[in-house]
C-alpha cells in the first residue's frame, strides 16, 4: 500500500484520519493490549461517516433524532474513543483514552453501553452490532411513521467486520432487515479479508456482496480508503429504499509493518515499528499527540449538528404539551401512571372468575389490557405466534407497507429477535417484548446475556416452559433453562402460577428500568391459585406465603408456576393427615432475594421440613431448601434429574414423579 499516495491525494482528510490511527497505536501501546488494526483499517470511512454524514451533537448524546452509530466490531473500540475524544464528548476527555482498559475507565476494552453517553450499545460478542442496528432501524421506522418526519428521521450507521459476518446471528439479521426493507439503515463491511487465524479464505469463501444482494440488500463495493468514493457511496446508500451495505476493501493496520496479516488484528506495540508508521504518516511523534490544527477541524465536525439539533429542539416544541409528554414519558421508558390501576382491576377481574387458563394464555389476556394503553409497546414472536400468545387485537402488523404496526414476525430468528430487541430497547420510545419456546432460550442467550449485561429492559415472553408442554417431547423440553437463566446476573426470571401472578409479572416487566425479565409460562391449563383479590403486587415480593399451616406448622412447600397447584394439592392431603403445611409461592427469585431478611425470614421461618417442587432440575433449589435457616437433612426437592420425554404432560408428571402424592411422601419421610 503506497502511503504516500494517500497523503497526496488528500492531504486534510490524511490528517484527520491520522488522528484516529496514532491515538489507537498509542492506546494500545499504553494499555500493552487491545485490538490496533481495525481502528487504523477503517479511520478513513470513519472519518467521511462523521465529516459528512453522521447527524450528531457531541453536546446532546442522548438526542432523540440523531443518527445512530454502531460499531459493530466491537474490538476496534479506539475507533469509537478516537471519534469521540476528537469531536468533544464529555465523557471522552483523553485522559480516558490514555486509560484505555484500566480500571474504573469508561474506555473498556470493549465498547460498554453506560460507561460513556455516546455509546449506543455493548459490542464485543461479535455479529450483536449488527443485529442490533434491526432493532435500531426498526424503531426508527415505527416511530418516523408514529411521530412524523419532523420528529424522528434518522439513519443506522454500522461497521462490521468478516467475524460480524461469519457470525449466525448476523444472517438472522440481514434476512430481517432485507425483508423488511429498512432502508435507514447503512453496513459499513470492513472487507479487509484478515481474522485472527489468518486470512478469511481459510475458513469462509462466502460472497459478502451476492449474500446481502439475496437478502434484498442494496449494495456497493468501493476502495475503504478513497475519501470521495466513500462519500459517494453513503450518499448512494441513503437515498436507497432498502437497507445498505457497502463493502469497504481496506488494509487493516494500514500503514503499519504488520499491515494485511493476521498479526495486525491485534495489539501493535513494538516501538520501533510505531514511531515508523507515524513517520510514514506523517503524523506528530508524540504520546497521544495530535496536532492542534487537526484537532480543531475534528471539534469543527463535533459542532456541525449543533444546529441541526436546535432545529429539531423548536419542531418538538410545536407539539402539543400531551404529544411532548407523551414522547418524553416513552424516551424515559416509564411505563403510564394508569397501568397499575388497570393491573389491579384485571387482577380482580380474573380472582372474581378464577378461569383454568394456561399462563402463556394469561399473558395474553394481560396484553391485550396494557398494549392499547402502552402504544410504545412492540410485540413478536420468532414463528411461534400462536403458541406465545404474543399478538393482540390492536397492534397491527409492521412490514414495509405498514410502519405503524407493532407485531414483528421475526421468523425462525430466535438470537436475531433477541438482538434487534436490544437495539429497540436501546433507541429509545420503544419497549420491545418477544416470544419463542423456553427451550430455545439457547438460540437466542448471545442477546440475552446483552440485555442483561447492558441493564436494558426487554421482556422474553418464554413459553412451553416444562415437561408441561408434553409430546413435543425432550428436544422441546426445558429442563435446565430455569437455572440458566437464574445463573445471569440482572435478569428477572419469573414463573408466574396464575393469571393473577401472570398480571404481576407483567406489571413488573414494564416499570422495570434496568433489568430484563424472562416470563416463563406454560403451555398446559393451570387452576386459578390466587383466589382472594389483593391489589398489592405480590410478585414483586419474588415469594409469597399463598396458603398457611392450620396448626402446628411441620412443613413448608416452595413451588414455582405450575408446580404451585401442585403443591396446594400436596398441602390438602398434609392437612388431611394433620401435618400443618404451609406454600410458598415463589415466582421470582431475584426479587425474592432483595427483599430484607425480615420478610425472607417470615415466610421461610426455621423449624419446618421443606420441599421445592418444579419441573426442572435441582441446581439452584439448595439456596432456599438450606440456606435461609433451611437444614440439608430436612429438606427435599421435587423436579425434574434428567431430559424430558415425549408422552401426554399428564404421564410425564406422574413418570418423573412430580406430583403431590410424591411430594406427600417426600415430607412424611422427612418428617420420620
Ligand atoms: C462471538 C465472538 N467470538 C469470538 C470473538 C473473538 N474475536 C474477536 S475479534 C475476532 C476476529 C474478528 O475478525 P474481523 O471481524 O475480521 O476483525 P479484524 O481482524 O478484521 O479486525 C475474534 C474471533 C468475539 N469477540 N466474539
Ligand atoms: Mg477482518
Amino acid at each position: 500500500m503506497d502511503i504516500s499516495a494517500l497523503r497526496s491525494a488528500h492531504p486534510d482528510h490524511w490528517k484527520k484520519a491520522t488522528a484516529i490511527r496514532t491515538l489507537t497505536l498509542d492506546a494500545v501501546a499504553a494499555a500493552n493490549s487491545g485490538h490496533s488494526g481495525m481502528p487504523m483499517g477503517m479511520a478513513d470511512v470513519a472519518t467521511v461517516l462523521f465529516e459528512k454524514h453522521l447527524n450528531f451533537d457531541p453536546k446532546a448524546p442522548d438526542w432523540p433524532d440523531r443518527d445512530r452509530f454502531i460499531l459493530s466490531a466491537g474490538h476496534g473500540s479506539m475507533l469509537l474513543y478516537s471519534l469521540m475524544y476528537l469531536t468533544g464528548y464529555e465523557d471522552m476527555p483523553l485522559s480516558q483514552v490514555k486509560d484505555f482498559r484500566q480500571w474504573g475507565a469508561r474506555t473498556a476494552g470493549h465498547p460498554e453501553y453506560g460507561h460513556a453517553r455516546g455509546i449506543e450499545t455493548t459490542t464485543g460478542p461479535l455479529g450483536q452490532g449488527i443485529a442490533n442496528s434491526v432493532g435500531f432501524a426498526i424503531a426508527e421506522e415505527i416511530q418516523r411513521a408514529t411521530w412524523g418526519k419532523k420528529i424522528i428521521d434518522h439513519y443506522t450507521y454500522v461497521m462490521a467486520g468478516d467475524g460480524c459476518l461469519m457470525e449466525g446471528v448476523s444472517h438472522e439479521a440481514i434476512g430481517l432487515a432485507g425483508m423488511q426493507k429498512l432502508g435507514h439503515l447503512i453496513v459499513f463491511f470492513d472487507n479487509n479479508n484478515i481474522t485472527i487465524d489468518g486470512t478469511v479464505d481459510m475458513a469462509d469463501i462466502t460472497d459478502q456482496p451476492k449474500r446481502f444482494a439475496a437478502a434484498g440488500w442494496h449494495v456497493q463495493e468501493i476502495d475503504g480508503h478513497d475519501p470521495d468514493a466513500i462519500d459517494a457511496a453513503i450518499t448512494a446508500a441513503k437515498k436507497t429504499n432498502r437497507p445498505s451495505m457497502i463493502a469497504c476493501k481496506t488494509h487493516i493496520a494500514l500503514g503499519h509493518a504488520a499491515q494485511d496479516t493476521s498479526k495486525g488484528h491485534g495489539a501493535l506495540t513494538d516501538k520501533e515499528h510505531l514511531k515508523a508508521a507515524k513517520e510514514a504518516y506523517g503524523a506528530p511523534m508524540g504520546d497521544f499527540e495530535v496536532d492542534p490544527d487537526v484537532k480543531k477541524q475534528w471539534e469543527a465536525i463535533g459542532a456541525r449538528g449543533e444546529d441541526t439539533r436546535k432545529d429539531w429542539e423548536a419542531r418538538f416544541a410545536t407539539l402539543s404539551a400531551s404529544k411532548q409528554a407523551e414522547f418524553n414519558r416513552t424516551y424515559a421508558g416509564e411505563a403510564p401512571k394508569k397501568l397499575s390501576a388497570m393491573i389491579r382491576a384485571l387482577k380482580k377481574q380474573v380472582t372474581e372468575g378464577q378461569p383454568k387458563v394456561a399462563t402463556r394464555k394469561s399473558s395474553e389476556m394481560v396484553l391485550e389490557v396494557i398494549n392499547p394503553v402502552m402504544k410504545e409497546t412492540i410485540g413478536g414472536s420468532a414463528d411461534l405466534t400462536g403458541s406465545n400468545n404474543t399478538k393482540t387485537s390492536d397492534l397491527g402488523v409492521f412490514t414495509p407497507d405498514n410502519r405503524k404496526g407493532r407485531y414483528i414476525y421475526y421468523g425462525i430468528r430466535e438470537h436475531g429477535m433477541a438482538a434487534a430487541m436490544n437495539g429497540m430497547a436501546l433507541h429509545g420510545g420503544a419497549k420491545p417484548y418477544g416470544g419463542t419456546f423456553m427451550c430455545f432460550t439457547d438460540y437466542a442467550r448471545g442477546a440475552m446475556r446483552l440485555s442483561a449485561l447492558m441493564g436494558v429492559p426487554v421482556t422474553y415472553v418464554m413459553t412451553h416452559d416444562s415437561i408441561g408442554l408434553g409430546e413435543d417431547g425432550p428436544t422441546h423440553q426445558p429442563v435446565e433453562h430455569l437455572a440458566m437463566l437464574r445463573a445471569t446476573p440482572n435478569i428477572n426470571v419469573i414463573r408466574p402460577a396464575d393469571t393473577v401472578e401472570t398480571a404481576e409479572a407483567w406489571e413488573l416487566a414494564l416499570t422495570s428500568r434496568k433489568t430484563p425479565t424472562v416470563l416463563s409460562l406454560t403451555r398446559q391449563g393451570l387452576p386459578t391459585v390466587r383466589k382472594d383479590h389483593k391489589t398489592k403486587n405480590l410478585t414483586a415480593q419474588g415469594a409469597y406465603v399463598l396458603a398457611d399451616a392450620e396448626g402446628k406448622r411441620q412443613a413448608i412447600l416452595m413451588a414455582t408456576g405450575s408446580e404451585v397447584s401442585v403443591a396446594l394439592a400436596a398441602r390438602d392431603l398434609l392437612q388431611a393427615k394433620g401435618i400443618g403445611t404451609r406454600v410458598v409461592s415463589m415466582p421470582c427469585w431475584e426479587l425474592f432475594e432483595e427483599q430484607e431478611e425480615s420478610y425472607r425470614k417470615r415466610v421461610l421461618p426455621a423449624g419446618p421440613v421443606r420441599v421445592a417442587i418444579e419441573a426442572g432440575i435441582r441446581f439452584g433449589w439448595d439456596r432456599w431448601l438450606f440456606g435461609e435457616r433451611g437444614k440439608r437433612e430436612k429438606s427435599g426437592f421435587i423436579g425434574m434429574h434428567g431430559f424430558g420425554a415425549s408422552a401426554p404432560a399428564e404421564r410425564l408428571f406422574e413418570e418423573f414423579g412430580i406430583t403431590a402424592e410424591a411430594t406427600v411422601a417426600k415430607v412424611d419421610a422427612l418428617l420420620k
